[in-house]
């Protein structure tokens, strides 16, 4: 699959957030685009399962009705218009698309746009869908048609995932209706997407709909550009679906990734070993690799497990998302989340009395109100995205341990950062390998009309620099790069 331009990051404004389109769109506008993020991975746009007990979670956007673009984000003139305000300040939307399934299997009722569905006899009306589009008895040999055992390959890709109804995608008919649906997405201007359950399809399907689809939009993309696919696998290399097998159809998803981080910044395996992170641990190859610290599952205990952090533990979640996106290996995800009551893991995204979703406010400072968490917004997020644009293709330079738990390291000529998670304070001489001159910390502040807002950093005429991170600041970490030279 074609990639839209190499240093490109997605941004999941996403999966749990939910935002509304028009909100996004005006993200697009207002922030993202000045602040270097490349795209959004918007909620499944397509009409789902209206779920009232428990009343309205977020999950529900993963049970499809059809294939209508009615959510609670918006209707189609919403998405539409998204689309195209994204578009014109170059921020690209990356659409979930769920199409290993529809509904959980069982009950009826109508979808976030007022079509029906029987979820009894498998009557999708708004594609429409039949039980013969399903995989039944013949394809799938678990005694309740549901997956128990991820050790059994055909079982993990021919039965349901938690209950839901699997769609027969070795089916034409099935393929012809998931690509018309994409085609209309291309068609309205999106860039890609995210395969929402890739695990559970067999490369060979997710293949055969992705050869249905059109170029990308050329007045937009350039001609001769296909969507940006990336699949949505959990390999944590105890089972025998391996991410290795979706890299013919697109980019997979990194689950050790944020797991890894997660114990290294919480301080349980020593910060120095990153000296090799990536393939060098064992992940995938780094040009098919999409990272992210956490996503909209593991965050609140559902699938892919491991102790992950997020937004929750603010201090070891920025400097992990840093290293992230200081670090050349892979392409980078950032979460945006919302705040919720954390014993119920399935309340949906900020809403009113009538269950319409709130609107993203934005304070002074910045930050978001509402209930909206917004990562993407905390300056330490925000200005590394900055950081990983400015270091561009150069790769990683001048590493450097001065303990276990403190390193520093370079991107070429363009950007440095040293992180300190000692007791003790980190205060020596490195070679950062940057030009000489004053640079402001984009972790302790910003550039803000030539003035520098939070600590500078000197650096001589033979590159080094006294680099000096206390352990006891808020964040532990400096990190400059020549966007942000005084
Ligand atoms: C809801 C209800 C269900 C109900 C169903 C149907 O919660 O009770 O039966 O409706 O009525 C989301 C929610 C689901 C929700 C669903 C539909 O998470 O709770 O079900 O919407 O509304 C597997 C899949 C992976 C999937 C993940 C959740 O492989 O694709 O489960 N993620 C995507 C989405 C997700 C969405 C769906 C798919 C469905 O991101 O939001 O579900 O569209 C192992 C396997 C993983 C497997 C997990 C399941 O992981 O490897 O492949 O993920 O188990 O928990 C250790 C292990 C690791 C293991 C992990 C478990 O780390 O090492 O291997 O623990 O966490």
């Amino acid at each position: 699959m074609s990639i839209i331009a190499q240093s490109q990051f997605i941004r999941e404004c996403h999966n749990s957030s939910e935002w509304k389109w028009s909100d996004i769109a005006a993200e697009c506008e207002r922030f993202l685009a000045p602040h270097g993020y490349c795209g959004v991975q918007i909620s499944p746009p397509n009409e789902n399962r209206i779920v009232t007990n428990p009343n309205r979670p977020w999950w529900e956007r993963y049970q499809p009705v059809s294939y209508e673009l009615v959510t609670r984000s918006g209707n189609e003139q919403d998405f539409k218009n998204m689309v195209e305000r994204c578009n014109n300040v170059g921020v690209r939307i990356y659409a979930d698309a769920v199409v290993n399934h529809m509904t959980g299997v069982g009950g009826t009722g109508y979808g976030t746009g007022g079509t029906h569905y029987d979820a009894n006899t498998l009557q999708f009306v708004g594609v429409p869908f039949g039980g013969n589009d399903f995989n039944g008895v013949s394809e799938c040999h678990t005694h309740d048609l549901n997956i128990h055992d991820y050790n059994n390959v055909n079982e993990v890709r021919n039965c349901r995932l938690v209950g839901l109804a699997d769609l027969k995608l070795s089916s034409n008919y099935v393929r012809d209706r998931i690509a018309g649906f994409l085609n209309k997405l291309i068609d309205i201007g999106v860039a890609g997407l995210r395969i929402d359950a890739s695990k559970h399809m067999w490369p060979g399907d997710i293949s055969a709909i992705l050869s249905k689809t059109k170029d990308l939009r050329s007045d937009i993309f350039g001609t001769e550009k296909k969507l940006f696919v990336f699949q949505e696998v959990i390999d944590l290399g105890h089972e025998p679906i391996k991410g290795d097998e979706y890299v013919e159809t697109g980019k997979v998803t990194n689950f050790r990734f944020g797991i890894e981080l997660g114990k290294v910044f919480r301080k349980q395996n020593p910060l120095k070993y990153l000296s090799n992170f990536g393939e060098g641990w064992g992940m995938m190859d780094g040009h098919y690799a999409v990272n992210f610290i956490d996503n909209h599952d593991n965050q609140r205990g559902h699938g892919g497990g491991g102790s992950v952090l997020t937004h929750w533990e603010p201090r070891p979640y920025k400097m992990a998302t840093a290293f992230m996106l200081a670090h050349p290996y892979g392409f980078p995800r950032i979460m945006s989340s919302y705040e919720y009551d954390r014993q119920y893991d399935w309340i949906g995204p900020p809403h009113n009395g009538d269950m319409s979703t709130k609107d993203v406010i934005i304070n002074s400072d910045k930050t978001c109100g509402n209930g909206w968490s917004c990562e993407h917004r905390w300056r330490q997020i925000y200005n590394m995205v900055a950081f990983r644009n400015a270091a561009g293709f150069e790769g990683l330079t001048n590493w450097w341990a001065g303990s276990d738990y403190q390193i520093a390291f370079s991107r070429g000529s363009k950007a440095f950062i040293a992180f300190n998670l000692e007791d003790w304070d980190l205060n020596t001489s490195l070679n950062t390998g940057m030009p000489s001159g004053t640079y402001c910390d984009v972790i302790s502040g910003s550039l803000v009309e030539g003035r520098c807002t939070g600590r500078t950093v000197q650096v001589d005429s033979g590159g080094n620099a006294n680099i000096h991170v206390s352990n006891s600041w808020e964040d532990p970490m400096v990190a400059f790069h020549v966007g942000k030279f005084l």
